[in-house]
Parts: C-alpha cells; structure tokens; sequence
C-alpha cells in the first residue's frame, strides 16, 4: 500500500464506488467487528495503533466525505459517532481512544466513503501529523 499521503494526493474526490463497496458487499474479506443494517465496521488494513477501526455507513448516500454531509444525513452520523463509542467499550478502550475524520486532499483522505477512524491501545500525540 502506498503511504497514506501518497495515496492522499493520488485519490479522485469522486462518488465512484470504493474498496469500502467491495468489504460492504463481501467481495473481499476485511475482519469485521461490528455490523447492523445501516453501519459496518472493520479493522483498518494499515493499523496505525494497536486498535484502528474504521466505521462506515453501508449507504454512501452521497456522503464521499465528510465536507458533503447534508441535513438529510444528520441521522446516519450520530449513529456512526454512537456507534463508534459502543465498538470502543467492546475493544476495552476505557483509558480513551481518538476519532478522526479525514476530508480531501489537505486532510489526507483517500478513500471518498465517508468513514471514522477509531484509533486507541496506546497514547495519541497532539498535534496529529
Ligand atoms: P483515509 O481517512 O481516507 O485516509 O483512510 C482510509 C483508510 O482505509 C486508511 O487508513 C487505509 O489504511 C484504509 N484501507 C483499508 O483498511 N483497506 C483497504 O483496502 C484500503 C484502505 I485501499
């Protein structure tokens, strides 16, 4: 995999399906840790923390990124932050854990489905890189 800059700065903004559609739909595997109807989480391919999950709304709905949230989506991201929090009480992250939502090309993102990194199991340094 490349860095993640690097695959940062190569990455379209675009609505196009991603890797994420691939694990959603079971076509390639990832080790899953938590699903319902409208969320899927799994453990991140690069780990950069002991803990490293990634949560994502099954339904892109548009949402490539955070910066596109409408009103209409209101719902779905207070259920992935909730979420969030449940899967980090099952990962026994009581001594704290760190949220990240990285947007376009400035905010290293590289993969346009909007998703939550949950990162925890170790001390997190500020300011991120
Ligand atoms: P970002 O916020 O868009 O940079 O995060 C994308 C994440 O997706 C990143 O941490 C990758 O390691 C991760 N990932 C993955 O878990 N499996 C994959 O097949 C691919 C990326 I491509």
């Amino acid at each position: 995999m490349a860095s993640e800059k690097e695959a940062a700065l190569s990455a379209v903004r675009s609505d196009s399906p991603t890797i994420f559609d691939k694990i959603i739909n079971k076509e390639i595997s990832a080790d899953i840790v938590f699903e319902d109807e409208k969320i899927l989480a799994f453990r991140d391919a690069a780990p950069q923390a002991p803990t490293h999950i990634l949560i994502i709304p099954k339904l892109k709905d548009g949402l490539t990124g955070i910066s596109n949230a409408e009103e209409k989506h209101v719902e779905i991201l207070g259920q992935l932050l909730y979420t969030a929090k449940l899967i980090a009480k099952q990962e026994g992250l009581e001594k704290g854990f760190r949220l990240v939502i990285n947007d376009g090309p400035d905010g290293s993102q590289s993969v346009y489905h909007l998703h939550i990194h949950l990162l925890g199991g170790r001390q997190m340094n500020w300011p991120p890189g």
